[in-house]
C-alpha cells in the first residue's frame, strides 16, 4: 500500500512514523509512506497556503489553489488512491471505517490547520472526511498519525509474532481482560489466585467474564443501544 500525507508541518508527523511496527513495515516495504509539504505547490515567493475568509469573520482559511495542485500532481504517478480530508466534521474515525480504509491500493491524506479548510477542498477534491473523535487538535497531523498506524497494522504481514495476528478486543467488541506477569505480589498486591492454578479452563471463562464485566460497566455501548444508559435522554 502506498501512502501520502499532505501536510504544511510534515517533521510533525515524520518522527511518528519511523519507529516500532511502521518502521519496520516501511523497511519490509509493506507500506511506502511519502510525506509532503504543502507550501511546495504553492506559486507565490511567500508560499501562501492561507487568506482571509469571505464573508468576514475570525481566524484564516486554507487556500484551495495548493491542496488541488498537490493531489493532481500526486495522482499523475500511479493509482489515483483515496483522498482523505481530516477534519472535525469527518467520520468518526473506529475500527470497521480503518479496516476499510486498509485494503485500499493508495491513500492520500491531506492535513487541514488553522480554522478550516476552503470548502472547494471537501466538495471536489476529498473522497472522504474524517475525524479522530469529538475533540479540538491544532491540525489534522496527529489524526493522520493515528489514521497511518492503524491501517498499517492490519496490512499483511506487518505485525511481527510478539504482536498478536487474531484481530483484537475492538473487533469481537469486548475489551481486553486484566493481565498480570511476575512477580505474584507486588507492594502486597496479589495477582489473582486463578491465573495461578493452572487450570486452563477456568483461566479461560475468568478472562471472558472479566471481559464482559469490564465492558458492561466503562463501555456499555460497545455492547448495544439496549446496553447504554449513558445514551437515555430522560
Ligand atoms: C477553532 C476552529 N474550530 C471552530 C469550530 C474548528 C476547528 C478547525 C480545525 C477545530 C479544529 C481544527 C483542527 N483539527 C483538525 O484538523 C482535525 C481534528 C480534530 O480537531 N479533532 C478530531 N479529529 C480531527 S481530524 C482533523
Amino acid at each position: 500500500m502506498r501512502i501520502d500525507v499532505v501536510t504544511i508541518f510534515p517533521p510533525l508527523l515524520a518522527g511518528a512514523l519511523e519507529h516500532s511496527i511502521i518502521k519496520r513495515a516501511r523497511d519490509q516495504g509493506i507500506v511506502d509512506i511519502h510525506l509532503h509539504d504543502l507550501r511546495d505547490y504553492t506559486d507565490d515567493r511567500h508560499r501562501t497556503v492561507d487568506d482571509y475568509p469571505y464573508g468576514g469573520g475570525p481566524g484564516m482559511v486554507m487556500k484551495p489553489e495548493p491542496w488541488f495542485r498537490a493531489v493532481e500532481s500526486l495522482r499523475v504517478q500511479g493509482n489515483p488512491g483515496r483522498a482523505i480530508l481530516l477534519t472535525p466534521q469527518g467520520k468518526r474515525m473506529n475500527q470497521p471505517l480503518v479496516q476499510r480504509l486498509a485494503t485500499e491500493d493508495r491513500l492520500i491524506i491531506l492535513c487541514g490547520r488553522y480554522e478550516g479548510v476552503d470548502e472547494r477542498v471537501r466538495e471536489h477534491l476529498a473522497d472522504e472526511e474524517v475525524s479522530i473523535g469529538d475533540y479540538v487538535l491544532s491540525g489534522g497531523e496527529p489524526a493522520a498519525a493515528v489514521l497511518v498506524d492503524a491501517v498499517v497494522r492490519l496490512q499483511p504481514r506487518a505485525l511481527g509474532s510478539s504482536e498478536s495476528t487474531i484481530e483484537e478486543s475492538f473487533s469481537e467488541n469486548l475489551l481486553e481482560y486484566p493481565q498480570y506477569t511476575r512477580p505474584p505480589e507486588f507492594r502486597g498486591w496479589r495477582v489473582p489466585d486463578i491465573l495461578l492454578s493452572g487450570d486452563h479452563g477456568a483461566v479461560d471463562r475468568w478472562r471472558r467474564d472479566q471481559q464482559i464485566e469490564r465492558t458492561r460497566t466503562r463501555r456499555p455501548d460497545l455492547l448495544g443501544p439496549d446496553q447504554d444508559v449513558s445514551e437515555t435522554t430522560s
